[in-house]
């Protein structure tokens, strides 16, 4: 199976139900007065971070999730329903991206996100009722959803990274500490993606990451290691085993300054992470003459001979490992922002002329109302215009040259604009396409 770490998912949140326009009727009861109930919320969709996850790949391969939809309202007083929330379960320490932009770390368990906020509902024609107008014919279409693309991407939250050339026997280390069974065999770039165990050692656990084998170059994007140098970016306590046969052209004295080289040029904050060195395959004769040599190579270091082998050394090299990592607490994170997004949407709009008598009016409130607005009905055809023209759409649109008959397009509605009094204007043309005059009333 490949690990999947990095996963564009596609949201988008519930649509807000429509408002109802409708009377009440009864016999014997005339002019019953407005009846008709908003819409319900469109569900919103969360992120949450689970303990339980280990891989973004359950979303990589459903990437498209749609929220649910709120009920359109009713007659007789009769709310729609709200659509149900969505909860997106993520792995911990995914962090997610938009337009390459982080907007969160998921990295406590139970920790929430809204990624995508549900429309509201639309109004019903009842809660435009005033002491002025008893008797409104209007209603709101639903707000649709936020609809957005977020990268995710999964950087294994491990305690100890296992770096090291290939062949050193990482996997080998990992196997025989936890129960990950990596694949392990006696040619290099055996490990093509990296694996997480747990291992506990006197009553301390941790996760313990073995990722593929760096190369002199890594950083530069050589071999398979660069890759997944992120992975041990956030470890706290990196373990580099030493192969006592060296790697390629490299004995075993040399290859320690390669392997501490690359991790600085991939990330400088890598070479800050404490650093244990460990000789692996002590069980092998030409073992001894290695330690011996990296021994005195690095004097002022601590060299852990060990055999992934036969568990030479180990209790030892774990010893120092709990040591540095209770030297090296988790780092405190930030408390989250509460889950409930800023409501408010935003009133800036911006409009261009893109051809010839045509018009684009863009900007999240104008389109939101757009989207929101019943065509067919005058009275919330002229509430549009006046909110349009209260915010300054019409002085915009006639400083860009705008005329009688041209066309403007607003999301999904067209209309067209004039400057003859808009009250007798509304009138369908085809479908979503509307003429409706957004000019000054005489
Ligand atoms: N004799 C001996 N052989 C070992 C020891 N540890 C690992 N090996 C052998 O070394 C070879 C490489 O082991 P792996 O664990 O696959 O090495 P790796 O570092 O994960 O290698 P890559 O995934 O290619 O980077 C295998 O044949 C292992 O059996 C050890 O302590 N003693
Ligand atoms: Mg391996």
């Amino acid at each position: 199976m490949n690990f999947i770490d990095k996963v564009r998912v596609f949201l988008s949140a519930g649509e807000g139900g429509d408002g109802c326009l409708s009377f009440h009727r009864e016999k014997f009861i005339e002019f019953g007065g407005p009846d008709g109930a908003d819409g319900g919320k469109g569900g919103h969709i969360y992120l949450e971070a689970s303990p339980h996850l280990t891989t973004l790949l359950e979303l990589s391969l459903r990437p498209h999730i749609k929220g649910n939809d709120g009920e359109n309202g009713k007659g007789n007083n009769k709310v729609g329903r709200d659509g149900g929330d969505i909860v997106i379960p993520v792995p911990m320490g995914t962090s997610v991206y938009h337009e390459g932009r982080l907007l969160v770390d998921m990295s406590r368990p139970g920790q929430r996100y809204l990624a995508a906020q549900g429309g509201r509902g639309g109004r019903g024609n009842l809660s435009f009722k005033s002491r002025l107008n008893t008797a409104p014919r209007i209603c709101e279409k639903g707000a649709p959803g936020d609809s957005l693309t977020l990268e995710l991407e999964l950087k294994l939250l491990a305690d100890v990274g296992l770096v090291g050339f290939p062949n050193a026997g990482k996997s080998s280390l990992l196997a025989r500490l936890s129960h990950a069974r990596p694949k392990i065999a006696e040619y290099p770039f055996t490990t093509i993606s990296p694996n997480l165990g747990v291992a506990a050692h006197k009553g301390v656990s941790f996760v313990i990451a073995d990722i593929p084998g760096l190369i002199e170059g890594a950083h530069r994007g050589k071999g398979l290691g660069a890759d997944f140098l992120r992975h041990v970016e956030r470890t706290r306590v990196l373990v580099h085993l030493i192969d006592p046969a060296g790697f390629a052209d490299k004995n075993p004295v040399d290859g320690v300054k390669v392997i501490e080289a690359e991790l600085k040029s991939f990330n400088p904050r890598l070479a800050q992470k404490p650093r244990i060195l460990a000789v692996n395959k002590m069980d092998l004769p030409l073992a001894h003459e290695a330690l011996r040599k990296v021994r005195a190579r690095y004097r002022a270091r601590e060299i852990f001979p060990i055999s992934a082998a036969t568990g030479e050394g180990l209790s030892e090299l774990l010893d120092r490992v709990i040591l540095e990592l209770s030297r090296h607490p988790v780092p405190w994170q930030e408390p989250n922002a509460p889950p409930e997004r800023f409501v408010k949407v935003e009133q800036g709009f911006r409009v261009q002329r893109i051809g010839a008598g045509l018009f684009e009016l863009k900007g999240p409130f104008v389109e939101r109302a757009a989207a929101m607005l019943k065509a067919d009905l005058p009275e919330a055809v002229e509430r549009f215009q006046k909110s349009l023209k209260r915010i300054g759409v019409d002085k915009a649109l006639r400083q860009a040259g705008i005329g009688e008959g041209d066309m403007v397009r607003c999301g999904a509605l067209e209309f067209e604009w004039t400057d003859k009094p808009y009250r007798s204007l509304p009138r369908l043309r085809h479908h979503r396409r509307t003429r409706i005059g957004v000019g000054r009333p005489k």
